[in-house]
């Protein structure tokens, strides 16, 4: 197979983080280009690849004939014409979320790329190639707890840089236990609420941390999530569901946990076997707080070898074709769409609903 010639836009934290992967892990992929809005970050990093080349605009890197797909890990606000540029030049993209910053644009990305007849962009919602996330997946469409009722999610980061803000923590944190639950219940999200209890004393002055957030399905299931980024210990990403026969936990640092009826009855689709994911520092990642075992310090060493899976597949279906396999831009205007709702909600303290276009009006 001819290798993927890519070009990894922004190579800040996530975007060396992918340069290092496909350089070192990833089949069928180099790194052709690199583009940063520092060309010194960019020409160093350049210099460390054999033939890796720096492009300073990065509609020029996309638009170049020996670049034949885009990962873009550069600033939200930079995405909309980056996105469109992509469409325009047909190439296939890994767009780190978010896909755009507001709803308006991310459908009008949505509708550029349906016009265009070909899906191209991938969001880069990484939990859904976790281990545990994706054993979690298939216990819950083999039918293993029933019907789902109810999810709780604990996300919390040790610290947060000093420019996030109340509504970041719903935009850049929250975000992923939106895709979560749409990925887990299969179905949109219909409103959010965000509630704030007294502030950790020990975060910025104004920031609205930690946040309680719930969220109702469009058939009425409740999930609701603590999201907590300046807890000072590790990184924490726990789900529990709830269903009719049984739950499951997982984010435990030691693998999954499942809690179920000893003879349920249930849809011929049976039981699963008890999820047990990877141990947690059994691999290598490096390790911050302790709970008698250890605790991942950050997102890239926590879902590490999820990002691995991610980007390799994208790779498998670029070279087969298809372009995606995974979220696509739908689920990045579904995520753009919930968090507009959150961020309402956060001002107010009221359920919003979740307003979003009909998806069968668009194809
Ligand atoms: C960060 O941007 C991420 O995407 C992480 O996955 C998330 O846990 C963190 O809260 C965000 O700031």
């Amino acid at each position: 197979m001819t290798e993927l010639r890519v070009a990894v836009l922004g190579v800040g934290m996530m975007g060396a983080d992918h340069v290092a992967r496909i350089t070192e892990r990833i089949k069928g992929a180099r790194v052709s280009v690199v583009n940063d809005y520092f060309p010194e970050k960019a020409e160093q990093l350049a210099a460390t690849i054999p033939g890796c080349r720096v492009i300073n605009d990065p509609l020029d890197a996309i638009a170049d004939p020996e670049v034949d797909a885009v990962i873009l890990a550069t600033p939200g606000p930079t995405h909309e014409k980056q996105l469109l540029a992509c469409i325009e030049h047909n190439k296939p993209v890994m767009c780190e979320k978010p896909l755009t910053t507001d709803v308006a644009t991310s459908l009008e990305v949505v509708k550029r790329e349906a016009e265009s007849g070909r899906k191209l962009i991938q969001v880069g919602f990484m939990r859904r190639f976790d281990d545990e996330y994706e054993q979690l997946k298939t216990l819950i469409d083999n039918g293993t707890f029933g019907q789902l009722l109810v999810a709780h999610c604990v996300h919390r980061n040790p610290a947060v840089p000093p420019s996030f803000d109340s509504a970041m923590i719903v935009k850049d944190s929250l975000v992923h236990e939106v895709d979560v639950t749409r990925f887990l219940f299969d179905e949109e999200i219909a409103s959010v609420q965000i509630i704030t209890p007294g502030a950790n004393p020990n975060a910025p002055e104004g920031l609205k941390d930690p946040q309680i957030a719930i969220f109702t399905t469009s058939s009425g299931r409740h999930i609701d999530v603590e999201c907590f980024v300046t807890t000072g210990v590790a990184y924490e990403v726990r789900t529990e569901v709830v269903g009719e026969f049984g739950s499951a936990f997982i984010g435990l640092d030691q693998g999954g946990v499942v809690r179920k009826q000893r003879n349920p009855v249930q849809s011929d689709a049976g039981a699963g076997s008890g999820a047990s994911g990877p141990n947690g520092s059994s691999d290598g990642r490096k390790i911050a707080g302790i709970w008698g075992g250890d605790i991942t310090p950050s997102f890239v060493e926590r879902f590490g070898r999820a990002y691995d899976t991610e980007i390799q597949r994208w790779v498998n279906a670029v070279h087969a074709g298809t372009n995606v396999d995974g979220p696509g831009a739908w689920d990045g205007y579904a995520a753009a769409a919930v968090c507009a709702a959150g961020v309402k909600s956060l001002e107010t303290g009221e359920p919003q609903k979740v307003e979003m276009v009909d998806r069968a009006s668009l194809s």
